[in-house]
Order: structure tokens, then C-alpha cells, then sequence
């Protein structure tokens, strides 16, 4: 059986990593049988990051995508099949919108900006002890604080990271539009979409976009509301079959 290596729960979802849940998010779409290893041990992961696999015959492999091409075609995944040229190529970019854009301002929010850092430190480090819980959440901060940085997100004002993380919500809420899933049958980039958005529109912590996303995009929340439903069985938030 295929074997996932991701955070263990956190924030009321599977995952508070939006990475981690696309991926578990996507073997559920499959219907592809998997076993959940629950690790926060980076540095034994092939890239030092989280999720990876391994494969039933042993292939070990890292990064969300890579690791979905690959179980594509070995185990003949057929939810993308549906595709045409522009809906791949428009899958691509709300791909890497979400996870190479959306994804840092998030994370801005939740591990930079003070007003919500003591709810990610208590979400990620609150069963940590002495003397572990004395610097590992501030090491582990200064590390994504880093990355935010690096990757340009974090050198804005918090209401312009707002203002662009919102453009990339009110990108994919165009594309959605009234249609049930992106594009209009079940496809993988739900799975990148549902754990992204989840992380936001699920989680108990107010950082700016859940409020506007309430406030404005009600077909994006009703889209989160349908993926649990329909991949989670809409049970309670962190709940696995
Ligand atoms: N491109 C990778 C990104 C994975 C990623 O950024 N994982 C984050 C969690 S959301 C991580 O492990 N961060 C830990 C760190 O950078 O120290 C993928 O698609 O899997």
C-alpha cells in the first residue's frame, strides 16, 4: 500500500498543511488505497519537505505534483482524462497561482505576522515539552519567516499581501463560477484548490482572507463545503474513515 508521509492533523483539518491535504485530498479522489505515517521529522524527508510517498513497489518520491504524475500513470488514474488542451493549460496555472503565490501569503499570515503566530505556534507545537517547546517554535518561525521572504510574499505590507492573495481567490472563484467542481467534473486540480482553500475557510483562525472570502466569495465556501462532503464525507473536520 502506498505510504503518505505528512504533518499529523492540526487547526480542526487532516492537515493544516496545504500541500499534505491536497495530496491525501487527491488519493481519496483516486480511490487509490494509501496508509497515513504521521512525521514532523523534515530532515528525513527526500527534499526536506512534507508530503512524500512511498509507492507500493518501494519508489520513494517527494513533491505533491511529482508525486501524482507518477501515481497517475502507474496506477492509470483516470481524473484528468476529461481535459482538453486550454482546461490542462488553465489547470496548470491555477496550479501554480495557488501553490507558488496564494500559498506564501497564507503563510505570511500564519507564521510572520504576530497578531496570529501564537495560533500556528499552539496549532503545530502545543504538545511539545520542555525543553523542546523553549525553542523549536521559534527556530521553526524564523525558518518560514525566511522562505516567506525569499520567495518576495513577505517583503509587503499585510494589506497588500491581503490585496494579492484576494486576486488569486478572485481568479479561482471566476473559473469555478456556478459549476460544482473547477471544471465541471471532479478533476486533480480540486484536490491542489481544496487544500489551499480549506486551510483558510476551515481553519479557526481569522486571518483576512477567511473574513473576505465569507464576505465576497460564498461559491468559493460552498465549494470547500462540497470537496468535504463529497472526499471527507463530510465528517467532522480532522475525522478519517
Ligand atoms: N512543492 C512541494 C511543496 C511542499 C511544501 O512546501 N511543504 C511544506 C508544508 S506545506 C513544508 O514541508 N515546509 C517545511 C519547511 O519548508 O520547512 C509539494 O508540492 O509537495
Amino acid at each position: 500500500m502506498i505510504r503518505l508521509f505528512q504533518f499529523p492533523p492540526a487547526m480542526g483539518l487532516p492537515n493544516a498543511s496545504g500541500f499534505c491535504l491536497k495530496l491525501e485530498t487527491w488519493l481519496r479522489m483516486a480511490g487509490l488505497p494509501y496508509q497515513n505515517v504521521y512525521t514532523m521529522n523534515l530532515g528525513k524527508a527526500p527534499k526536506g519537505k512534507l508530503p512524500h510517498i512511498i509507492d507500493d513497489d518501494g519508489t520513494v518520491l517527494a513533491d505533491s505534483g511529482l508525486i501524482i504524475d507518477h501515481l497517475t500513470r502507474r496506477h492509470g488514474v483516470a481524473l484528468d482524462d476529461h481535459f482538453d488542451r486550454n482546461q490542462r493549460a488553465q489547470s496548470l496555472m491555477l496550479q501554480r497561482t495557488l501553490e507558488e503565490h496564494a500559498y506564501w501569503c497564507v503563510l505570511h499570515f500564519r507564521w510572520a505576522d504576530d497578531r496570529y503566530w501564537p495560533a500556528t505556534r499552539d496549532a503545530f507545537f502545543g504538545g511539545l515539552g520542555a525543553p523542546y517547546k523553549w525553542f523549536v517554535p521559534a527556530l521553526a518561525r524564523g525558518g518560514m519567516v525566511k522562505q516567506v521572504k525569499a520567495a518576495g510574499v513577505g517583503r509587503h505590507t499585510a494589506d497588500e499581501i491581503t490585496d494579492m492573495g484576494m486576486r488569486d481567490i478572485d481568479a479561482v472563484a471566476t473559473v469555478l463560477g456556478d459549476k460544482p467542481f473547477l471544471f465541471g467534473h471532479p478533476s486533480s486540480i480540486d484536490a491542489t484548490a481544496y487544500g489551499m482553500l480549506a486551510n483558510v475557510v476551515f481553519v479557526d483562525v481569522d486571518i483576512p482572507f477567511k473574513r473576505l472570502i465569507e464576505r465576497d466569495y460564498p461559491s468559493i465556501v460552498r465549494y470547500c463545503e462540497r470537496m468535504r462532503q463529497v472526499y471527507w464525507r463530510g465528517q467532522g473536520l480532522g475525522t478519517r474513515d
